[in-house]
């Protein structure tokens, strides 16, 4: 056999297990530690990296180990005269074929080990249409998968490269091209044309008697305003932001007197929920997870979602049988330094808890308030017209 194809061959095998190897361990590797650091043990996530790291580097000395043997071995054959008769490509054909069942195996273990961690069953009622969607598409591309992915192993191990076999030549086939390209336009389209419908659905404007919820992003946190008794939000403006006064609430307008600046979210269950959407510096994304939601939060462009929880954060804890979950609304925009930070718990409860817990909140807007906000805003004239005088 010609050394250079000899060479390319063992390389080739080598890169293959060498790949299948990475593939196996960073799975397990991954999966462990996001295992690890859900359970907190910040200890155990640092064993856990050493130990796969150490074992790549070992497994990685191994096959170099091996191909410097074969190689040493192949040039000792050559010195006395001798070939090596190595059946590389069975060898190829036999590894394509383990390949196939160790990467469906392994993807069968990754929908039980990193499966479990997904999201549980949506907590608002479009979410359960969007879950939907996506396991339907999930199921199509999963059949997909498996086929096309048995037929390219197969095929590599039973048409492997063999001196006997001549190729057959098969440039072209009219009536193949055309199944293949109209099944996937048909299964596509209707993939489109159902999600296209189910946004158009969870888009729409929100009901009359929706409850609307006022939250804006800064760097770091989150400003959230509920409309108080009057159920009305007061109107903001930019210009009146200033220390106190994070968001700009115009607190002449009579519907702000009663507005309140909340620390944690409360939600009333199968009540819709309507969120205006909004930034003070740079875009931040609003992302509650759990109720399948997620807007950009834009400075000088308000955005909405409104959405209708339907699971209590009580009965989701039994439901994950976590008796310490809750619900978050979090920031997916990489926006800064303590973007991670950016979170709010939001607690689904039922009609008399939430009413419970709205007479219990008092309204930003005190006279304590008031004064504060006087002074930060004579603050703001005097450094303005300092900057003005400066320029
Ligand atoms: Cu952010």
């Amino acid at each position: 056999m010609n050394r250079s194809i000899f060479k390319t061959v063992a390389s080739k095998t080598s890169m293959l297990l060498l790949s299948v190897f990475a593939l196996l361990s960073t799975n397990s590797f991954a999966a462990d530690a996001a295992a690890a650091a859900t359970e907190e043990v910040a200890k155990g996530t640092d064993n856990t990296v050493w130990f796969y790291l150490l074992l790549a580097i070992a497994a990685t000395l191994i096959f170099v180990i091996i191909g410097k043997t074969v190689k040493v071995l192949e040039l000792t054959y050559e010195l006395n005269g001798k070939q090596m008769n190595i059946k590389w490509n069975r060898i190829n054909g036999l590894l394509m074929f383990i390949f196939m069942f160790a990467f469906l195996g392994g993807t069968l273990w990754e929908m039980k080990y990193h499966g479990a961690m997904t999201l549980p069953e949506s907590a608002s009622e479009h979410g359960l249409l969007t879950d939907r969607l996506f396991t339907i598409t999930l199921i199509i591309t999963g059949i997909v998968f498996v086929i096309t992915h048995i037929l390219l192993f197969v095929f590599a191990y039973k048409y492997q490269g063999s001196e006997k076999r001549k190729a057959f030549f098969y440039p072209h086939n009219d009536k193949l091209e055309v199944y293949w390209t109209i099944i996937p336009a048909i299964v596509l389209t209707v993939l489109v044309i159902s999600g296209w419908k189910t946004w158009t659905n969870i888009t729409q404007p929100a009901p009359k008697e929706a409850l609307v919820i006022d939250v804006t992003g800064k760097q770091f946190g989150w400003i959230v305003r509920y409309p108080g008794n009057d159920g009305i939000l007061g109107t903001k403006a930019f210009k009146l932001v200033n220390d106190v006064n994070e968001t700009g609430v115009d607190f002449n307008d009579k519907n702000a007197a009663d507005d309140l600046i909340v620390k944690e979210i409360y939600l009333p269950v199968n009540r819709p929920v309507k969120f205006n959407f909004g930034a003070r510096d740079v875009i931040h994304s609003a992302y509650m997870p759990h109720f399948r939601a997620q807007m950009n939060c834009v400075p000088g462009m308000p955005t909405t979602f409104w959405f209708t929880p339907r699971t209590t954060t009580e009965e989701m804890r039994t439901k994950t049988g976590d008796a310490k979950f809750d619900y978050v609304l979090l920031c997916a925009k990489i926006c800064g330094s303590a973007h991670f930070n950016m979170q709010v718990k939001i607690v689904v409860v039922d009609d008399k808890q939430y009413s419970e817990w709205l007479a219990a909140q008092k309204p930003y807007y005190t006279e304590d308030i008031a004064k504060q906000i006087q002074e930060a805003e004579t603050e703001k004239m005097q450094k303005a017209q300092q900057t003005l005088a400066l320029n």
